[in-house]
């Protein structure tokens, strides 16, 4: 094996977004594409001669031609092992978990997560450093300044690697070893979770349930943990083999595009529990029988049980959510005299908090729940501790989520996202927000005071880290909230991304439907952006 030098030119678009780099599979199938950019990742590591490092991904089409080429540049580059998923499997959670384990230096996923797959879908590529967590931002735009400058790799003309069998080989001085990709993870659930308890739930004739992987990475991992280990019966698993396309699906897991589980849990008879997670296996959705759990009232609810788990049994150091997420979380850390802190969009900023031990929870609005048990978020890991609080209070998804609030107060809130809006567009209605905050502050429209307007920054309270223009935001005197940024995991046109909150401390208040209970902050926000005239839509593409 004689490594050789191939020369490239400089890509000018590989700055990585929210969670990695995220192209057309067409962009990284162009020349050099994606080997610059793992290239310009080992450089900007101060290369990777010795180290260690794992690779995976969700199985979407491209996964197996990246993998082998992410192999043979490891081994031209000087990798001293690599550890690759069999078939190519790994999903970001089990990802962390490895890296964590098994003390390697870091690894790549192969996910461009809850976008759309296939030949005219979407590919993408993230490095996870030594903690086990996305790569913090210092980083990616290390990787980012290579790769403006990366004028060639290093590779190998070693034939492909048979990645269908466990096995350890050799390429060169490389050890490769090709491991089961669920093991371990399924391992580390089981010293979290009371899993006699759970099966126990899951074996009752009388409770049922029904978990959507959706085609994608999750669908190996559920049929070992809820089948397998925690004898579920097999009927309770939807769409659990992986699919190059996601069988012409949206990885996402929201009412909207998780359709298949949607319309099992809102028929009449609908199970009494029922999830999905997204392409990579990060993100979670969960359901009751005809009700929804907002993923910020979710994460709040884990935090407000979790000493009732096993594995946090000695209670919670801190939470933390992003900060669109809503702020039903702080309500919880306020009950709880713990920390909360507030980042930006994106599990890479929790890093941090997670190492220095500040926090044991931590989430985001969108579907992403998980705690110090990894550094990334985690889609089963939700899953299970909803079983595993069911189990224990014996109580449905609608009566649990109901207690809560009655508890801490409710926080209204949903998303609107506008997808593949014109992007100059797009921008031109974030800027007009933006120059109009001064003239907005202190605004009155009926009973909304606007207290503070401003782009949020976030200063990391460990390393002194400066994140600016994470997000736009309309504070408001009664506690309600209308933030507007731009999506940074697209690959076309824009997405906006309008989030609304409203705190409802009345008991008898509490049973609205967030949508009418939002609508008076829904109708300003629309007034003040003058956003469905100017990008021509009626309505949103997704609503949460
Ligand atoms: C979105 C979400 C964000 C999440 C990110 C990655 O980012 O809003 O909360 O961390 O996706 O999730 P953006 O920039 O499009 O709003 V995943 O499941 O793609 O790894
Ligand atoms: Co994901």
């Amino acid at each position: 094996m004689e490594p050789k030098n191939i020369t490239s030119k400089p890509f000018t678009d590989q700055r990585p977004g929210t969670s990695g780099l995220r192209k057309k599979v067409a962009v990284f199938q162009e020349p050099h594409y994606l080997e610059n950019f793992v290239q310009s990742t080992f450089n900007a590591l101060d290369g990777v001669q010795g180290k260690k490092i794992a690779v995976g991904g969700d199985g979407r089409f491209y996964n197996l031609n990246a993998l082998q080429t992410i192999i043979r540049m490891a081994a031209a580059n000087g990798v001293k092992k690599i550890l690759i998923g069999q078939n190519g499997i790994l999903s970001t959670p089990a990802a962390s978990c490895i890296i964590r384990k098994y003390k390697l230096d870091g690894g790549f996923i192969l996910s461009a997560s809850h976008n759309p797959g296939g030949p005219q879908g979407d590919f993408g590529i993230k490095f996870n450093s030594a903690n086990g967590g996305p790569a913090p931002e210092k980083l990616t735009e290390k990787i980012f300044q290579e790769s403006l400058t990366c004028e060639g790799y290093l590779t190998t003309d070693s034939p492909d690697i048979d990645l269908s069998q466990p096995a350890t080989l050799e390429l060169g001085p490389m050890q490769v070893e090709i491991f089961d990709p669920v093991k371990d993870y399924a391992d580390l659930m089981a010293e979290i979770f009371d899993f006699d308890l759970i099966a126990k739930l899951l074996q009752n004739p009388k409770f049922n349930f029904c978990f959507d992987a959706m085609h994608a990475v999750t669908g190996p991992y559920a049929q070992e943990i809820f089948v397998k280990r925690l004898g579920a019966p097999a009927k309770s698993l939807l769409n659990c083999t992986p699919k190059p396309d996601f069988g012409g699906g949206h990885p996402d897991p929201n009412l909207k595009y998780a359709e298949d589980l949607v319309k099992v849990m809102f028929a009449d008879n609908a199970p009494i529990f029922g999830a999905a997670s997204d392409g990579d296996g990060d993100r979670n959705m969960v359901l009751g029988g005809n009700f929804f759990v907002n993923p910020s009232d979710s994460v709040a609810l884990i935090a407000a049980n979790a000493h009732l788990i096993k594995g946090y049994k000695n209670g919670i150091k801190g939470v933390a959510r992003s900060m669109p997420t809503s702020c039903a979380l702080d309500a919880v850390a306020q009950a709880l005299n713990i920390e909360c802190f507030e980042t930006p969009t994106g599990w890479k900023f929790f890093g941090n908090l997670l190492d220095a031990g500040r926090l044991s929870i931590c989430g985001e609005e969108s579907f992403g729940t998980s705690s110090d048990h990894l550094r990334e978020k985690d889609g089963l890991w939700a899953v299970l501790f909803w079983l595993n609080l069911i189990a224990l209070k014996k109580m449905s998804v609608k009566e649990i989520v109901n207690e809560h609030w009655q508890r801490f107060g409710r926080n209204y809130y949903s998303r609107h996202d506008y997808e593949e809006v014109d992007s100059k567009i797009a921008k031109q209605i974030v800027n007009r927000l933006r120059e109009r905050f001064t003239e907005l502050k202190g605004c009155k429209f009926g009973p909304l005071e606007i207290t503070q307007a401003d782009d949020f920054s976030y200063l990391d309270p460990i390393d002194g880290e400066l994140s600016e223009n994470q997000g736009l935001r309309l504070l408001f005197k009664d506690k309600s909230r209308i933030i507007l940024r731009l999506s940074g995991t697209g690959t076309s046109g824009a997405t906006l991304r309008l989030y609304f909150e409203k705190v409802e401390e009345e008991k008898a208040k509490m049973n609205l439907d967030a949508q009418v209970a939002l609508t008076p902050l829904i109708t300003l926000a629309e007034d003040l952006t003058n956003l469905k005239k100017l990008t021509g839509r009626s309505e949103p593409t997704v609503i949460t």
